[in-house]
């Protein structure tokens, strides 16, 4: 009896000794704040409120990196995860930044954390230090339901793989589920058929050549999440608009947008890619990365869970040489990827989004996967629907 009743007392210790464990160290719950900056020396511009405009990109870029750096350097440092500037507005004192900070901690020492994190600001942001500024009257940070946050930060365009990993679709890897939430695929008869990216709740943009075979928009579905056997949703297609100048069989203004019966909700795992300014050129060398569920090489099986590479742009006129594609580039395609060969998309793949993070971690369209000659061959690499090329066109059929 006396038996039973310790190791009885023992259990009960043990569990309530683990679930402390637990709560003080490994339950790491996200906690959102919103707080609100001053830019006194700096004047409201209306260029600030459209969302991808480059004074807007920059002053962001700007705000980020500069919270960023004032927790990454503050005991906070384990707990900091980002910060994200939602809006600017006027005010009579100049431009005001609306800000949501995320940090990571155990729900038990939310107060502390809160009380660290306001002092944090007010020693970094009341001196003149900063060009930021923020009102010296405690509290900073307002709390933000998880929901809203959520809300907030999904239906931003871009936000996917946190910190590309410089890793190496043929050679590839397996992409992590919520790394490259536009993606989508494209399927006829139920069957995976080329890749796309979502561009609003309703619209995704993908290649033409995808609908050589039918243009019935009955017969397209559209899956979304890392998965094409259990995926995380699906819908049915409503339209399909086709570059009028897209010859069948042929590579020029290979660009097409399908627009879906019903939209999509936005979540982590499902949500937009930006779409650059037409004016945004990307330079030879810029890391960018493929994604889709295309073959592994030329007649390959295809994989059931999404696939990325990273790759490299290469200018037109080294891809127009002779050696390589001898002048079948034209100024509406990009290439990317290595004379080298090996990494490179593939069969499968066609539709899908060539991408790059411009602002900290926010991920621009800037290919379609077009077409090449075989997968990961030597002087043969991707070639991609150049999508500044076509941002006219897009908005023109979308208006987005
Ligand atoms: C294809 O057949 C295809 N290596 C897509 C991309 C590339 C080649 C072929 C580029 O869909």
């Amino acid at each position: 009896m006396v038996g039973l009743i310790v190791t009885a007392l023992v259990l009960v210790l043990a569990i309530i000794i683990g679930l402390l464990i637990y709560f003080l160290a490994y339950d790491q719950s996200s906690h959102y704040y919103q707080a609100s900056f001053q830019i006194p020396s700096m004047e409201y511009d209306p260029e600030f409120s459209v969302e991808h405009s480059k004074a807007s990109r920059d002053l962001k870029e700007k705000i980020n990196t500069e919270i960023d750096q004032v927790f990454q350097r503050s005991i906070l440092s384990q707990h900091y995860i980002k910060s994200h500037v939602v809006n600017f507005r006027p005010t009579n004192r100049g431009l005001e930044a609306n800000v949501l900070i995320t940090f990571q901690f155990p729900s038990t020492r939310v107060d502390t954390m809160k009380w660290q994190a306001d002092n944090i600001l007010h020693e970094n942001f009341k001196s003149s230090k900063s060009f930021l500024k923020i009102d010296i009257s405690l509290p900073h940070l307002r709390e933000m339901h998880e929901a809203q946050a959520k809300h907030i930060l999904n239906s931003c365009c871009g936000l996917g793989m946190e910190y590309p990993p410089v890793e190496r679709i043929a050679g590839g890897k397996t992409a992590a589920q919520a790394a490259w939430p536009w993606q989508a695929s494209l399927q006829m008869d139920g069957s995976h058929w080329c890749g796309a990216s979502l561009i609003s709740q309703d619209w995704l943009v993908t290649a033409a050549h995808c609908f050589d075979n039918s243009k019935n928009p009955k017969l397209w579905t559209v899956s979304f999440g890392a998965t094409l056997r259990s995926p995380l949703m699906r819908r049915k297609v409503d339209s399909i608009i086709i570059h009028e100048n897209y010859a069948a069989h042929k590579h020029d203004d290979d660009i097409a947008v399908v627009r879906l019966s019903t939209p999509v909700p936005f979540s982590e795992e499902v949500h937009t890619v930006c779409l650059p300014d037409a004016t945004l050129e990307v330079s030879p060398k810029s890391k960018v990365f493929v994604t889709g569920w295309g073959a592994s090489k030329v007649n390959g099986p295809f994989p059931n869970t999404l696939r990325q590479v990273q790759v490299e742009i290469i200018s037109n006129d080294i891809c127009n040489h002779v050696n390589v594609y001898g002048g079948a580039v034209s100024s509406g395609m990009i290439c990317a990827g290595f004379l080298t060969g090996k990494h490179d998309a593939c069969e499968g793949d066609s539709g899908g989004p060539l991408v790059i993070t411009l602002d900290r971690n926010i991920w621009y369209l800037i290919g379609i996967v077009s077409w090449g000659i075989g997968c990961g061959k030597e002087n043969k690499p991707g070639l991609y629907t150049r999508v500044t090329h076509y941002r006219d066109w897009i908005k023109s059929k979308t208006n987005i």
